[in-house]
């Protein structure tokens, strides 16, 4: 049984900002952990992701820019590679983005957007966190 089944929040992944996938990849192997072999692109992102299965909830994400406008972009060359952000799967990412905008928590967007595998996720700005980037996410066709 997964851990927190019940629950409304567990943590679904660390993301890690790199350079190169396959570089970084062979970083986390080395460790033990092995990628699936699909790579995804979210254009909308800008970003070309590989995913990490750690435990039965929680997995590793490296994002490697794609293309030269989006975020991922941007804090790889401002800051260069390293943890990028915690994201926590909820069941309603709307109403759970709806919560913690009430309690005062920046969302970057008004409405959740499309995230990589199939989810659709938001994210709370670092200025509101403590300097964590945090993502909600929530599985399509799970609400
Ligand atoms: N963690 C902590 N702080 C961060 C940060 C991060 N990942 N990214 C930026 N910041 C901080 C910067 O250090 C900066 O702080 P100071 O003002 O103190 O210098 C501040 O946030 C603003 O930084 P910026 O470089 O001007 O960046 P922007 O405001 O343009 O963008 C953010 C910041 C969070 C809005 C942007 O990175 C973003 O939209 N992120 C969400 C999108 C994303 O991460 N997509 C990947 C999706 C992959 C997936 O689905 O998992």
């Amino acid at each position: 049984m997964k851990i927190k089944e019940l629950e409304d929040c567990h943590l679904d992944h660390v993301a890690i900002v790199v350079e190169s996938l396959d570089s970084a990849c062979k970083i986390y192997e080395d460790m033990g952990i092995s990628f699936l072999p699909e790579r995804e692109i979210v254009e909308d992102q800008g970003v070309k992701t590989a995913f990490a299965p750690v435990d039965e909830n929680a997995n590793i994400e490296l994002l490697e820019p794609y293309g030269e406008d989006g975020p991922i972009h941007k804090y790889l060359a401002k800051k260069g590679p390293g943890i990028h952000h915690l994201c926590f799967r909820v069941k309603d990412v709307k109403a759970k983005g709806k919560e913690l905008s009430d309690k005062g928590y920046i969302l970057l967007y008004p409405e959740p957007k499309e995230g990589a595998h199939n989810c659709l996720v938001n994210f709370i700005h670092p200025k509101s966190t403590g300097g964590v980037l945090i993502e909600i996410s929530q599985k399509r066709g799970e609400s």
